[in-house]
């Protein structure tokens, strides 16, 4: 599975960093909704779910967040833990996040926040992917 990392456009100068993310120029969907996670606790995971539409893209700001991906055919793990790289969680991609303690994770999502959207149960997404 490829990971789908995004090297967010980065402008340097002595101050400092800044990073800069437009839609349909550096990710490739329209961005309707920002949350943040922050406060994590190492000892609790986060996610453990698909979208069926929703695509995001999640940086993390601050400490270190593990992501697992799963499409349903395929699985792989990947480290977020630098401001300036993205990870885009696609729609029909399972996936489960594991933080260090108090990490932010920002995520921009193509969507409003919609419940119906989620499938929470593993099975349920197998069966989805297969159908
Ligand atoms: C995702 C990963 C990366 C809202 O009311 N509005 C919102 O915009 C969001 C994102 C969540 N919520 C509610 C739904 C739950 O009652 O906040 C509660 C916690 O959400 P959840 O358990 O889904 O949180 P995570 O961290 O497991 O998942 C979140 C996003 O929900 C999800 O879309 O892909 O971060």
């Amino acid at each position: 599975m490829k990971i789908p990392f995004i090297n967010l456009r980065n402008i340097s100068d002595p101050r400092g960093n800044l990073a800069v993310i437009e839609a349909f120029k550096d990710i490739p969907f329209e961005i309707k909704r920002v949350y943040y996670i922050y406060g994590t606790k190492g000892n609790q995971p986060r996610g453990f779910h698909a979208h069926k539409t929703l695509r995001q893209l999640a940086i993390c700001l601050k400490g270190k967040c593990r992501v697992i991906l799963n499409n349903g055919r395929e699985k792989t793990e990947v480290m977020l833990d630098k401001p300036d790289m993205g990870l885009i969680i696609d729609k029909m991609v399972w996936h489960e996040m594991y933080f260090e303690d108090d990490s932010i994770l920002l995520v921009l999502a193509s969507d409003y926040y919609n419940e119906d959207d989620y499938i929470r149960n593993f099975n349920e997404f197998i069966e989805c992917v297969n159908r």
